[in-house]
């Protein structure tokens, strides 16, 4: 078979799945040397494998508003591949979820919690609700609804959710309460979980810093620091949150963030009380990039752009899919920026990556940058085995130690003749080989 004839294989299965699709077609067009130059791969037809769930569970979510009236939500969980420990990924809320979306989250989430080095599968779920103008009341109603059905699913050594968009600590919360109150059982089925209920330090803040680290060992590779260099960072949650105050803890300067809505610049960076606002304007159900414009003057506010019109020497996309277009790619190089680093999944069309890496600059996919987030989940489902806490210290040199590590995967596996890195494929090969290794191990299942 060659490369087009599966492509058009899995097209003709999962029509309507153009994200989806989108992440199969960039990973498999990576390792597809590797795969039919090994005969064990082939012959267990681990490719064919690779891209079916092994179960998706679909499900109605049901919920009454303030007001009394009846709403319904589609909720999902994509329990992708177990090969080598339970599934593994977070949970979305937004409106635009939908199957494609989860299953190339969820797709993309085995091959990132294989590069952790932990023993974690890949899953993803999540429902169409929208939070936004929603109060607390009825966004714990959804998650106890949502939870409902998804508590038979899930367990501590079966599938372990975790937040992402829309699913932050008060979702968590809620979700966690729920699953407790049905199971009658104290387990640390959720991880992103409070402090005070079996939740790890550094979590929240866990996959910004990750990014930060693994861009400082990009920038390493070329003698630079972040030390005075101009960041542009898209969206204002949590995986902006926590990159801002790494960067500029290192000597970097944030000069954007975005909204769905459009982009502030902020020449004078966005530090100390500014990353502070962050977490407030979050905290509210009705939180508008814009706010930050009117909160501090001196930032300007573009509607309808996104921020990458704007000279900078480092990009970090840190809202969602598909948000940085090819013009866009073209307009940051044209500025001088030579290091691209994804925070969320897939933010670059493919057509933006092919600009990246046929001009040879530092870019690194979100599947290697942003796997902090899920490995540090991953040290906080170890101390729930344990039952202790580890300091924050201890859970920062940890990670900080997985981000170096993946580094090196990719480093070794995407190395090229002229000493390019091209992180693209190492991550998607270094990715695979444990997984596709563990697959053949475990027989036809
Ligand atoms: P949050 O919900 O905390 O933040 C998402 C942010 O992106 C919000 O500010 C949101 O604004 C904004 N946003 C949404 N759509 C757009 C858009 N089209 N253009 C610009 N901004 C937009 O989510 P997270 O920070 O947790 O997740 C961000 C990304 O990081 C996602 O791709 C996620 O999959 C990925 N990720 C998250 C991890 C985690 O641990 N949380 C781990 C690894 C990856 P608004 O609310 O107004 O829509
Ligand atoms: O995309 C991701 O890696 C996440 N949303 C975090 C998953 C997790 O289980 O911590």
């Amino acid at each position: 078979m060659t490369f087009q004839e599966f492509m058009d294989k899995v097209a003709a299965k999962n029509p309507g799945e153009p994200e989806f699709l989108q992440a199969v077609k960039e990973v498999v067009e990576t390792i597809w040397d590797v795969y039919i130059n090994n005969p064990r791969f082939v012959k267990a037809n681990i490719l064919e494998r690779i891209v079916e769930p092994e179960r998706t569970i679909i499900f109605r979510v049901p919920w009454m508003d303030d007001k009394g009236e009846v709403h319904v939500n589609r909720g999902y969980r994509v329990q992708f591949n177990s090969a080598i420990g339970p599934y593994k990924g977070g949970i979305r809320f937004h409106p635009s979820v939908n199957l494609s979306i989860l299953k190339f989250l969820g797709f993309e989430q085995i091959f990132k919690n294989s590069l952790t080095t932990l023993p974690m599968g890949g899953g993803k779920g999540g429902a169409d609700f929208d939070a936004r103008g929603r109060s607390d009341g009825e966004i714990m109603r959804f998650c106890q609804s949502y939870m409902a059905e998804l508590y038979r699913h899930i367990g501590a050594d079966t599938d372990v959710p975790a937040g992402d968009i829309g699913v932050g600590a008060r979702e968590i919360g809620y979700l966690y309460g729920y699953y407790r109150k049905l199971q009658n059982e104290f387990t640390g089925v959720f991880t992103g979980k409070g402090r005070t209920w079996g939740g790890s330090l550094i979590r929240p803040e866990a996959t910004g810093f990750g990014v930060i680290y693994f861009t400082q060992e990009m920038l390493k590779t070329k003698g630079k620091t972040f030390e005075g260099l101009r960041v542009a960072i898209s969206g204002f949650g949590n995986v902006a949150w926590g990159a801002v105050q790494k960067v500029t803890e290192l000597g970097g300067k944030v000069v954007t963030l975005s909204g769905p809505d459009g982009y502030i610049y902020d020449e004078d960076g966005v530090s100390g009380e500014k990353i502070d606002y962050m977490l407030e304007l979050r905290a509210s159900n009705n939180d508008r990039v814009i706010d930050y414009a009117e909160k501090f003057p001196n930032a300007k506010f573009f509607p309808g752009k996104r921020p990458w019109e704007v000279p900078v020497d480092v990009a970090i996309p840190c809202a969602t899919q598909n948000e940085l277009h090819k013009e866009d790619a073209q307009n940051l190089i044209k500025n001088g920026c030579f290091c691209v680093c994804e925070a969320a999944n897939m933010p670059s069309t493919p057509e933006a990556m092919e600009v990246f890496l046929n001009s040879k600059i530092l870019f690194a996919p979100g599947k290697a940058a942003n796997a902090g987030g899920v490995s540090t989940s991953g040290l906080e489902m170890t101390q729930n085995s344990m039952r202790l806490n580890w300091s924050r210290e201890e859970v920062d040199a940890r990670l900080h130690d997985i981000m170096k590590n993946i580094h090196e995967a990719c480093r070794e596996h995407g190395i090229q003749p002229d000493g390019y890195i091209n992180y693209v494929k190492g991550a998607n090969i270094a990715g695979f080989l444990k997984v596709a290794n563990a697959m053949c191990d475990q027989g036809v299942i």
